[in-house]
């Protein structure tokens, strides 16, 4: 079973997704003992619903599944922790909110796969992808969990490396920054799709341009042929890395900036930025050739030009009010996850101070124990006496 922010509109939902994969110590010895063991070393577990404070301690290895919409990201989860989330068409959108799968073991190591939406080509839809996105990591990171690492899902079948993946995978590197590229695993699927011959040419394509620049960087680059056993070797490579933040974690929790602010906001806005710009100048020099048709009496050409202008001001007019709606929708799902963070880090600071006592407790008994133990072999060395 899984559990998906969409069934609760709120930042609270995220706490009970996390929540969800947190066992507690004694949850994970009950549920180890039920895990069902198969031939390929991994264990399906039974769902937990367990205080987030305990992921404190120990939380699964987080890695996180990106890509164009109908790439195969919930495919690739539920191939390799062996579920049924649903998945969509080719062409139609289905996962819409960031969800998280449940911890499975893979070589004797607790897993866990995020499984996010894919980046649109409507703002609508984008600033919605954006703000899950965000909001689920900044609370992971606020919950002092890192990411073993992060799958980048691309379609060999496609002919080209078009549009929507060229947003995608603008978006991707504002996400996780420069410096986690080493982290990241780009990962060709739907071999089955291509001849040998096509496939291997695409790949080289995308070795030598698309993903080169990351691959320098450190970004490995694999093969998927749709088997839980190939979802699970590619499981391995990122679990061997050492985890880390992401750029938008970082960001929006230890900078403090807005989701607007991040990378990922500028990179998203900045499309719909540069038309509003465009439009002004259009604007601008509208207005400058109605003077000139104004000052040579050209009545006709006024007309026309202002008819144009009033066409391109209406236009403009929209797309400011889809930014303003981009940065409120950013503004809310903001004050939620900080909510939620401080939250997270109060729960956190109760359970810290919970250990404490607990330990200081146990301290005296200690101590108390050991007065006796000293009172009574001086007893015994009088007797002996
Ligand atoms: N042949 C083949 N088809 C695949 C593979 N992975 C996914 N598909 C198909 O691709 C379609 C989309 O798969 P999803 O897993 O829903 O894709 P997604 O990336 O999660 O899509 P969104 O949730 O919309 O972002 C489905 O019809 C899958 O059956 C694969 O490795 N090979
Ligand atoms: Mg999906």
């Amino acid at each position: 079973m899984y559990v998906t922010p969409a069934t609760l509109s709120s930042a609270y939902c995220h706490i009970r997704i996390v929540m969800r994969i947190a066992p507690q110590k004694s949850d994970r010895l009950t549920t180890n003992t039920h895990a069902v063991s198969t031939s390929d070393g991994t264990q399906s577990r039974p769902p937990t619903g367990n205080p987030l404070s305990n992921y404190f301690q120990d939380p699964p290895a987080l890695i996180a599944i990106m890509g164009v919409t109908g790439s195969g990201k919930t495919t690739f989860v539920n191939q390799a922790t062996k579920s049924s989330l649903p998945v969509g068409g080719d062409l139609e959108s289905c996962t819409s909110e960031t969800q998280v799968s449940e911890e499975f073991i893979l070589d004797g190591r607790r897993v866990a796969l995020i499984d996010t939406p894919g980046f649109d080509d409507t703002n609508q839809k984008d600033t919605d992808v954006l703000k899950s996105i965000a909001v689920f990591l900044g609370e992971v990171h606020s919950a002092g969990m890192k990411l073993a690492g992060v799958i980048y899902v691309h379609r060999i079948s496609d002919d080209r490396f078009g549009g929507l993946a060229t947003k995608n995978f603008r978006m991707l590197k504002e996400l996780c920054g420069e410096n986690t590229l080493k982290n990241v695993v780009f990962m060709t699927n739907m071999w089955g799709r291509v001849t040998s011959n096509q496939g291997a040419a695409r790949e080289r394509q995308l070795k030598n341009r698309y993903f080169k620049a990351a691959i320098e960087k450190g970004a490995q680059l694999c093969r998927h042929d749709d088997t839980p056993e190939s979802a699970h070797a590619i499981l391995r490579t990122i679990l061997r890395n050492q985890p880390v933040v992401l750029q938008i974690q970082r960001e929006l929790i230890d900078e403090g900036k807005d989701i607007a602010q991040t990378g990922a906001g500028v990179e998203l806005t900045r499309e719909i930025r540069e038309v509003i710009e465009r439009f002004g100048r259009d604007i601008k020099e509208l207005e400058e050739c109605m003077l000139k048709a104004m000052k040579e009496k050209d009545e006709e050409s006024r007309r026309e030009f202002a008819e144009e202008r009033r066409t391109m001001q209406e236009e403009m007019v929209k797309l400011q009010k889809e930014s303003a709606q981009m940065q409120f929708e950013f503004d809310v799902a903001q004050s939620e996850m900080r909510m939620q963070v401080r939250k997270i880090r109060e729960e956190y600071e109760d359970r810290v101070r919970e250990l404490e006592r607990r330990e200081h407790e146990n301290s005296l008994k200690i101590e108390d124990l050991q007065r006796s133990t000293r009172v009574l072999q001086y007893a015994r060395s009088c007797a002996i006496m």
